[in-house]
């Protein structure tokens, strides 16, 4: 089986360590490959290489880059199949999702190179001696930490407005899911990226995601990741102040009135749950349900939720995967003991499933908690697996102060046909998604997610997120010759 590598100025390599690690497909807990496990001189000379880079790369024009960009999208598009096999070997996304990730990539490439022109300073002539213009520029060595779930989908957000902002870069993928990322860097490579401008760095994040945070010389870092890997990066990046954009996690809460369609309702948030395992940042993980409709919202999810089609990665029936790894299994199959020992009423699943696929790879049944208590663990911590926490609200006051009582500000939904609740929940509830009568879609690249709370804080998508990889510099003109003050009374 061939070693995944790193690209380090251009060339693929591998470790100057000489490790590597092997990655586990959580469908039926083969080798889903390979990869090589980078030293700190790995990122060392990585970050050296973006830096030597950065003065050409910085120069080049717009159209220049955006030419690139373009080239490596058509790139991607014809290896999508192959992309998506790896990222679902890897991390068990089911695979037609990670052909939708795949997609997302050479979209977010295009995007990017389409509004690559906009970000512009702007001019200040308050005074009739000075002229004061705003510059946008690069930032530098931009730093990419990325998870292991939806690892394209998420890296391409940040990879492309970087390079489209003439930012050079070193990318770190979670070492779960090293094989897709390699396969997008070889088409940024084969598009004729010039060495060094993109950098691909493999290893473990507590060293090598640790190092990055360090390195003096990484001029901005982004993190999609937990929230304790965002402390440990504020923590680690405090010697240097370098630029922090976190994606962390999520506990989002759905809210069902009773006037809504109940069944569309629940296979909404069904849908955004299971279809990932769980493991998805911005599910809506709480469901927060009006008590007239209680009884009615368990039963539909008592009868579908046992029927969720369950299998591996690559079944094209499975509608729910495994979950990324037998150690993660092991800690959602202790929350639901957690949950269970809070007094939370276990309605359906709880267990991890066997027999068969099941006993290769890492499953647990669509999980079902009732009468969650907001203060429970359950519903204040992020599980990260097919776990549904169900709750109770009386009145629409009670329900908004719930969906706030969390530390996370990620996503959040609601279910009604009173549309003035519906905007009173836009304005009252704390979150940087939100979806009203729906959960997930929205109308295009170009709306900014800006995480809030202890989601972190970054801006991903659109003209604000391509501005978040430029610095602002403010220039006066002085249009005076040898001005003075004429503070000093010997002049
Ligand atoms: O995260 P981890 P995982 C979140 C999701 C969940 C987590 C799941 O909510 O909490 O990501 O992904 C590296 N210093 N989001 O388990 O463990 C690690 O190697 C530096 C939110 O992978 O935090 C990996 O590359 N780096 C998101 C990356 O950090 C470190 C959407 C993430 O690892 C490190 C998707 C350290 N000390 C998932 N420790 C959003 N909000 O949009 C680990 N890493």
């Amino acid at each position: 089986m061939d070693i995944c590598k790193m690209y380090i100025n251009g060339e693929w390599c591998e470790s100057s360590a000489g490790k590597v690690r092997k990655v586990t497909n959580p469908s039926d807990g083969n080798i889903a490959g390979i990869a090589a496990e980078g030293s700190v001189q790995d990122l060392d000379r990585a970050v050296e290489a973006a830096e030597a880079a950065l003065e050409s790369w910085k120069k080049t024009s717009t159209a220049e880059r955006a030419a690139l960009m373009l080239k490596a999208a058509d790139l991607v598009d014809q290896r999508i199949e192959e992309i998506a096999k790896a990222e679902s070997r890897a991390n068990g996304e089911l695979l037609r999702v990670c052909e939708m990730d795949a997609g997302t990539v050479s979209a977010m490439l295009r995007f990017y190179a389409g509004i690559i022109d906009l970000p512009a300073g702007s001019s200040y002539n308050g005074d009739p001696m000075v002229t004061t213009v705003t510059l946008k520029e690069p930032i530098g060595v931009c730093g990419i930490i990325v998870p292991w779930n939806a690892p394209i989908d998420i890296a391409s957000k940040a990879i492309a407005p970087a390079l489209a902002a003439g930012n050079t870069v070193v990318l770190k993928p979670s070492s779960q899911t090293p094989f897709a990322t390699a396969l997008v860097v070889e088409c940024l490579h084969e598009a004729g990226f010039p060495p060094g401008t993109v950098n691909l760095v493999l290893g473990s994040g507590e060293t090598i995601g640790q190092a990055m945070a360090e390195h003096p010389k990484i001029n901005k870092l982004n993190l999609t990741g937990g929230t304790e890997t965002g402390r440990d990066i504020i923590r680690a990046s405090a010697s240097n102040i370098k630029k922090l954009s976190l994606e962390l996690g999520g506990k989002s809460a759905i809210c069902i009135f009773d006037d809504a369609d109940l069944e569309a309702a629940v296979e909404n948030a069904m849908y955004i749950l299971y279809s990932s395992a769980g493991q998805l940042c911005v599910a809506g993980s709480r469901l927060l349900v009006q008590d007239t409709v209680y009884d009615r919202v368990l039963e539909i999810l008592a009868e579908k939720a046992p029927k969720i089609n369950v299998g591996a990665a690559d079944d094209p029936e499975a509608e729910m995967g495994p979950v990324i790894t037998e150690r993660q299994r092991d800690r959602i199959l202790e929350y639901i003991e957690i949950g269970k020992q809070e007094g939370a009423r276990l309605l359906t699943g709880g267990k991890a499933l066997t027999g068969g696929i099941f006993d290769k790879g890492f499953y647990i049944e669509p999980t079902v908690f009732a009468d969650v208590k907001n203060d429970m663990r359950i519903a204040q911590e992020e599980i990260f697996g097919p776990v549904l926490v169900v709750e109770r609200f009386n009145s629409e006051e009670e329900a908004f102060r719930m969906a706030n009582d969390s530390i996370y500000g990620l996503g959040a939904g609601i279910y009604t046909n009173d549309t003035a609740r519906g905007w009173r929940f836009a304005k009252e509830v704390k979150a940087a998604c939100m979806w009203i009568n729906t959960y997930g879609p929205s109308a295009g690249f170009g709306a900014p997610i800006s995480c809030v709370k202890q989601s972190g804080y970054s801006t991903l998508m659109g003209l604000a997120c391509l501005e978040s990889y430029m610095d602002t510099k403010m220039v006066n003109f002085m249009s005076v010759d040898a001005f003075q003050f004429g503070w000093f009374s010997q002049w």
